[in-house]
């Protein structure tokens, strides 16, 4: 079997609320449907979400990346030849969501040739895990509602709270929060918000409400600052925006910079995201699979990957945030019960799009 093109759709799905947050505004679900063909008209699928805040990635560059780069380099290749793909598409330098999603869409494809769900084919630990979702800024009233909801209605018990703000903000949002749901894991994300002085002073302030973690305080090339940081606090301080690639976060972790990892599948596919947790394992450096506001179909690509290992079955991973959406293209929602996620049990990803839906959302029709 032979890749003979990728498609890239480009699609924009409704809103139930816009995300805010320190360093932007998820204000358009404006992603993109990457399918990988074979001559043999097996079709692997994932799905691509723009954050040009975090990556300087776009929807039509993404689109343009995917047709104009990605969809040669891979030609002729064997979906099984996954090292080999990698290697290809990894010669187009940046285009880091992309790159992502073709490899995810490759996984997508070998699960269906293997007739495997990609859970079992990267490791199959367990069957589930745990949901977090992530609550963006808003009032911090409508915050603490916001989590009460998720808890009440989805059982999620972990959430992570976007902070960066004005230090009485992020302050009342979390307290808001904690004595909501006191018995929740809250952990924060100020997406490069603060400067030094400011996570300093804003964390002594967290830190009594029980907070278990702290994602990217400072801006990314402010290194020695995460340094300083992270061995003041006595809970680990979080590479995310700093640990977009394999090397990335070796350089971070060399440099005593950051004590956790966000590792998310949306950015580096399947393939560079274990061998990320490879390099944590081995610093014995904990990790958690992050999000980057994905859809349905990003969720439960980030529902296959963490139960699938030991090092991030027992973590809640950050999959509920499809639900910001109003529609989705999947045939089937994700799976969510008592807290958790259950990926599909179908080969591949399990996805299945409506193609009435797509049809309807799609942008290049
Ligand atoms: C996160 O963990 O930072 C914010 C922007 C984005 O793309 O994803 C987030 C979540
Ligand atoms: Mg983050």
């Amino acid at each position: 079997m032979q890749i003979t093109h990728i498609d890239a759709i480009p699609f924009l799905l409704p809103l139930r609320r816009v995300a805010r947050f320190a360093s932007g505004a998820r204000e358009r679900a404006d992603h993109v449907l990457v399918r990988v063909h074979t001559d043999e008209g097996l079709v692997g699928q994932a799905e691509a979400q723009p954050r040009p805040y975090t990556y300087g990635e776009t929807q039509a560059s993404i689109v343009a990346a995917i047709r104009e780069h990605l969809s040669a380099a891979v030609t002729g290749l064997d979906p099984l030849a996954t090292e080999r793909i990698d290697e290809r598409i990894g010669a187009l330098v940046g285009n880091t969501v992309a790159r992502g999603a073709v490899d995810l869409a490759v996984w997508d494809l070998v699960g269906k040739l293997l007739d495997r769900p990609c859970r079992e084919l990267l490791g199959g630990y367990a069957p589930d895990v745990a949901a977090a979702h992530m609550i963006s800024h808003g009032d911090p009233a409508a915050m603490a509602a916001e989590a009460v909801e998720y808890a009440e209605r989805w059982g999620i018990s972990t959430f992570k709270v976007k902070v960066g703000r004005e230090l009485a903000v992020d302050i009342a949002a979390t307290t808001a929060i904690r004595e909501a749901l006191p018995d929740a894991e809250l952990y924060v994300d100020a997406n490069r918000g603060w400067d030094e002085d400011g996570a300093r002073r804003a964390v002594q302030a967290l830190l009594p409400l029980g907070i278990r973690s702290i994602e990217e305080p400072v801006p990314v090339d402010d290194r020695d600052a995460r340094r300083r940081l992270a061995a003041l606090w006595p809970v680990p301080l979080v590479g995310d925006e700093s640990c977009t690639s394999l090397a990335s976060t070796a350089r971070e972790l060399d440099a005593g910079a950051v004590g956790t990892v966000s590792v998310k599948v949306a950015r580096t596919g399947f393939t560079d995201s274990r061998r990320i947790l490879g390099l944590c394992l081995g610093r014995g450096i904990p990790v958690t699979v992050g999000s980057q506001y994905e859809g349905a179909i990003g969720a439960i690509t980030t529902a296959s990957f963490a139960p699938a290992f030991a090092a991030t079955a027992g973590r809640a991973a950050e999959v509920m945030n499809y639900t910001d959406l109003a529609d989705d293209l999947l045939a089937v929602p994700p799976d969510v019960r008592g807290g958790r996620i259950v990926p599909p049990s179908g080969p591949g990803l399990g996805i299945e799009i409506d193609e009435d839906k797509l049809d309807h959302y799609r942008l290049d029709s």
